[in-house]
């Protein structure tokens, strides 16, 4: 267990922190030492922002952080301004003195390397403000160690799946999601919260169907505030209340029975690195039967390419062959006629001869 556990004082009363209170004060006041349990080595609440590039994760920030301030539009996070999204590194932003809000790195495609990387970065193995560079197996393994230092067991992390529904994704996109999430539960215990952004640009009730279906408990949608779209709106504040309010609440929830932070970092620990070496064990098997396959298609075309010049071979000797008979027969009907007309001479020559007598 971590040196910061704090066991609750004898007579100590947990500040009363109903769901029914005013959902602001309840975040504000959000302290893990208020659980039942007391914070059993819990300090921070990490909000944990992950999802694709470009779907809105520097944004949804921005808006939480607007919400929460109550401010005119401020970019926070440097979100971009064009489609692809930018983020680079993985930030934290404070919400609370408890809670922050951290903003990984997303990437376009989740090849599975940078899946990888998602998953450390979720489970807390990446230290916080600095640069996320993608690499792959062992490279993500030793950075995973070296960062042992810099990673505190003691944030307790809420994942949060940020997805847009201006994106209407294939089979194998929604299979993709499926895997994400089941592994987000397996890692983390708990289901991820799906935040659904650009709320107008697509059909909202088929994309929270959609992950209703592939497990999610809790989908939240919403248009997040961004440079086009600055004009305060009662209906992202009570939003983004409404989700804040939930995530913490559920947190709140999660530390009231016995925890092990400490322990739960050990076990997400191993599972990413059993993640990256499967997946590195996958893409070597994968590259090997790539290999054999290219090995037997260029065999393939060999024997084809042989096969091919052997029919012509075959074919060019039948013309030959049959060339040379026909040059036969009619060398022989030649010797035919001549022997006829030399034998017809003779017939011609005697009985003239058999005449003259
Ligand atoms: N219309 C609309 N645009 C959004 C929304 N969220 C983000 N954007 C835009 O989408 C682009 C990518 O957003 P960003 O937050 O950088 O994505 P990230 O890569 O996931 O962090 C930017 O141009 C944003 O202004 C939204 O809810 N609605
Ligand atoms: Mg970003």
């Amino acid at each position: 267990m971590s040196g910061n556990f704090r066991p609750p004082l004898p007579g100590y009363k947990p500040k009363p922190q109903s769901p029914t209170s005013d959902p602001r004060q309840f975040i504000r006041d959000f302290s893990f030492h208020n659980c039942k349990l007391g914070n059993q080595g819990f300090q921070r609440l990490l909000i944990q922002v992950f999802g694709y590039a470009g779907h809105g994760k520097s944004s949804f920030i921005n808006t939480c952080k607007i919400v929460w301030e109550n401010s005119s539009y401020n970019n926070y996070t440097k979100a971009s301004g064009s489609q692809g999204g930018d983020t680079m590194d993985r930030r934290t932003y404070q919400l609370t003195e408890n809670i922050i809000l951290v903003d990984n790195r997303g990437c376009s495609a989740m090849k599975s390397h940078e899946k990888g990387e998602i998953f450390a970065q979720l489970a807390n193995l990446m230290p916080l403000n600095m640069k996320v560079d993608w690499c792959q197996g062992f490279k993500l393994a030793d950075r995973i160690v070296e960062a042992e230092p810099l990673v505190q067991p003691s944030d307790f992390i809420s994942p949060i799946f940020v997805y847009s529904i201006g994106h209407a994704p294939n089979p194998d996109e929604k299979q993709e999601l499926k895997e994400i999430l089941k592994t987000c539960r397996e890692m983390t215990g708990v289901e991820a919260i799906v935040l659904l952004t650009h709320k107008s640009k697509g059909n909202l009730e088929r994309a929270e169907a959609m992950f209703k279906d592939m497990g999610a408990k809790h989908v939240f949608s919403l248009e997040n505030y961004t440079p086009k779209n600055q004009s305060r709106s009662m209906e992202v504040h009570n939003s983004v209340m409404k989700f804040l309010y939930e995530v913490v609440q559920d947190a709140k929830f999660r530390v009231d029975y016995t925890r092990d932070p400490q322990k739960e970092m050990t076990e997400r620990k191993i599972f990413v690195l059993n993640y990256i070496h499967n997946k590195g064990v996958e893409a070597h098997i994968q590259k090997l039967e790539g290999q054999k396959a290219a090995e037997n298609a260029s065999m393939e075309r060999t024997m084809r390419v042989k096969t091919e010049e052997a029919d012509k071979q075959k074919q060019k000797d039948q013309k030959e062959h049959e060339e040379k008979i026909r040059q036969l027969e009619a060398e022989f009907e030649r010797q035919r006629l001549r022997d006829q007309f030399e034998h017809e001479q003779r017939m011609e020559k005697l009985q003239r001869g058999r005449k003259k007598k």
